[in-house]
């Protein structure tokens, strides 16, 4: 036991002699604690109060504007070999990466508090949970890792019965971009960031832990740690499937975590519970089925585009307790974004709004929410064993050639379908916005290790005894030739889940095509919405021209991963590649392909 616990003390010592802090500080997670950490950020510039009696508990952080998303270019996977790493990261030799990193901590807490956090990724009692410690010296840091994880004396006592976790270190730094590094160790078991104090960058256990480094210990353990919601669709008979899926950041994971039913699927008594917006691990269980937790305990979620239109229950959940970085304000110091009514005068950075300076809100401005204010927050969500998972689905933003939503007619498909997603970049991350990018299984940014051994690891999963989940592919963002959205999205998704969860229940057939089943005539449920019938033909149209480019083109990008790739993926896009030629051999069908 007590050994245990001396090598968390030694670390902390250690870290303290490189960093040199004036003090430390052990956090116990308690809501005292909390407020003490507000009541100093408040007074020290760092929060800004909101509105309180529109907005009780709710603060508002600016970062630096030269800090507003995560970094790439600086993001690094230091395995001992360059290859484990892979084409899809960048990398850096571990001592090479530690002696430069090392150089910036170098008394860098001189005067300030050391605080030592704690958490636990998963409920306390789940044996898929992991735990881990982050030591950084930004309360900000402190106050978002207390709302987005399990952080305090529980994570400890697990972490002292345990004696494994992951070492994350943390320092805002001089916030220099050119100062600033993510760097990763996945053989170590270890973490170390700094010159940031943004989301993914800084928050450690988010995407550092529970995604780069959780994904290559799920890979040697039998698992899977992926960038997806967990969703639960509860039918009129009371029966629930839980969909697992996979968008990359900012293409809508928080709103379909949380959506509500259109009105008439309402009134039929559809009820939709959500079990987390992010983040996913899952484990085949003893049935064979695959079993999900969410690791967090709370949403770090887009606010612009957030609307009682678009996402009410994230709206209700971020009235209270809410911390909003980089977003605007109104007259009456309420939080502002574009989507939201009313009208901002001050800007994400502090300045009188003008619309020449452009949007009022960054673009990647963001709410920090515990997820238990929630309306829809699913009691599973707390499940040692964590849920059975039905469908697992894959979506990017696309305007054009990806239909709606087709299913993969098995596993290996299935796969490939994640490995061949595609999405038009966002503001979550730094560089230009728009530009399609391949972006498997919404990993690119995220895998800690070899994309081909990635692939691999998901292929080995299909089993003897294995019961998995169906396959699907969606597009909301699949645009008409007047530059608009052709699908209504947010709430109407759910007419596509219902599709989903008919063919997992084998109710409804499907029609074959060579990309994939689509949904045929009359299967999808489209009661009370006004959709153009030719607009329903583009969103489920097959361009075979189109898609035998695109394979062409999925081909090429499967090839940067030789010789990593699994043989089996790649016979897998030339069947689909055949079948495509095959069908555009036979002589032409009259109507599209549904
Ligand atoms: P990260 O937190 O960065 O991982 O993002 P996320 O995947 O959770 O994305 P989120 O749900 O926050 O959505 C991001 C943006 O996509 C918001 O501006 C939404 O309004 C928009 N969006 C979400 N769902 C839909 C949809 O079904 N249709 C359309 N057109 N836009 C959507
Ligand atoms: C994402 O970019 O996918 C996010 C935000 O969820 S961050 O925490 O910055 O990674
Ligand atoms: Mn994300």
């Amino acid at each position: 036991m007590a050994s245990k616990l001396e090598a968390f003390t030694h670390w902390v010592n250690e870290v303290a002699a490189l960093t040199r802090p004036a003090k430390i500080h052990w956090c116990d997670g308690s809501d005292a604690e909390y407020q003490t950490l507000v009541q100093q950020m408040l007074a020290d510039g760092t929060l800004i109060e909101l509105n309180q009696q529109t907005h009780p508990g709710c603060y508002l952080h600016r970062s630096h504007p030269s800090d507003v998303a995560r970094v790439e270019h600086l993001t690094f996977v230091c395995h001992p070999d360059e290859q484990d790493a892979g084409p899809n990261n960048h990398w850096m030799d571990p001592a090479a990466a530690h002696a430069k990193i090392d150089a910036l901590f170098d008394g860098c807490m001189e005067g300030r508090t050391m605080y030592v956090i704690p958490y636990c990724m998963g409920p306390i009692d789940s044996p898929l949970a992991r735990c881990g410690v982050e030591i950084t010296d930004s309360p900000y840091v402190v106050a978002n890792m207390k709302i987005m994880t399990r952080m305090g004396a529980a994570a400890q006592a697990r972490i002292e019965r345990e004696g494994k976790f992951i070492k994350g270190l943390h320092s805002t730094g001089e916030l220099d971009p050119e100062r600033r590094f993510i760097m990763h160790f996945p053989a170590e078991l270890s973490i170390k960031s700094y010159g940031s104090g943004y989301g993914g960058n800084a928050l450690l256990g988010k995407k550092c832990h529970a995604l780069r480094i959780a994904s290559h210990q799920a890979r040697s353990e039998g698992w899977l740690a992926e960038h997806m919601l967990i969703v639960g669709i509860e039918n009129p008979q009371g029966e629930t499937h839980y969909v697992a899926a996979a968008f990359p950041s900012a293409c809508g994971k928080t709103n379909l975590a949380m959506l509500i039913p259109p009105e008439g699927y309402r009134q039929d008594g559809w009820k939709v519970w959500t079990v987390g917006d992010d983040i996913c691990w899952m484990r085949p269980g003893a049935d064979g089925r695959l079993y999900a937790i969410n690791p967090e305990a709370g949403f770090f979620g887009v606010a612009p585009g957030t609307s009682d239109s678009t996402n009410p229950n994230a709206l209700k959940s971020i009235a209270r307790d809410t911390i909003f970085t980089n977003v605007a304000v109104t007259t009456d110091n309420q939080p502002w974004w574009e989507g939201l009514p009313g009208t901002p005068v001050t800007d994400w950075q502090g300045r009188p709004y003008d619309a020449a300076n452009g949007a009022a809100a960054h673009p990647n401005s963001r709410f920090t929410v515990s997820a238990k204010q929630c309306p829809t927050w699913s009691e599973m969500a707390e499940a040692a064993q964590g849920v059975p998972i039905s469908a697992i689905v894959f979506g990017g933003r696309r305007p054009s050639l990806l239909p709606l939503v087709m299913e993969a007619r098995d596993w290996n498909h299935g796969v490939l379908m994640g490995a061949a997603m595609g999405s038009e970049t966002t503001a979550a991350a730094t560089g230009a916005v728009g530009v399609l990018r391949r972006d498997s299984m919404a990993m690119k940014p995220f895998c800690g290790y070899h994309y081909g051994d990635y692939f691999a690891h998901w292929l080995s999963l299909d089993q003897p005894g294995a019961k998995l989940p169906k396959i699907f592919h969606v597009n909301w963002f699949r645009k008409g030739k007047d530059g608009k959205f052709l699908w209504p999205g947010f709430g109407d998704n759910l007419r596509v889940l219902e599709w989903m969860i008919n063919r997992v229940e084998d109710r409804v057939d499907g029609t074959e095509t060579p990309i994939g089943i689509l949904p045929a005539d009359g299967e999808l449920k489209l009661d009370g919405l006004k959709l153009d019938p030719a607009q329903l033909d583009e969103l489920l149209d097959v361009d075979n021209a189109g898609w035998q480019n695109e394979l062409a083109a999925i081909g090429e990008y499967l090839q940067s991963f030789t010789p990593r790739l699994p043989e089996r993926l790649h016979q897998e896009q030339q069947r689909v590649a055949k079948a495509l030629d095959d069908a555009d051999a036979q002589p032409r069908r009259e109507a599209t392909a549904h």
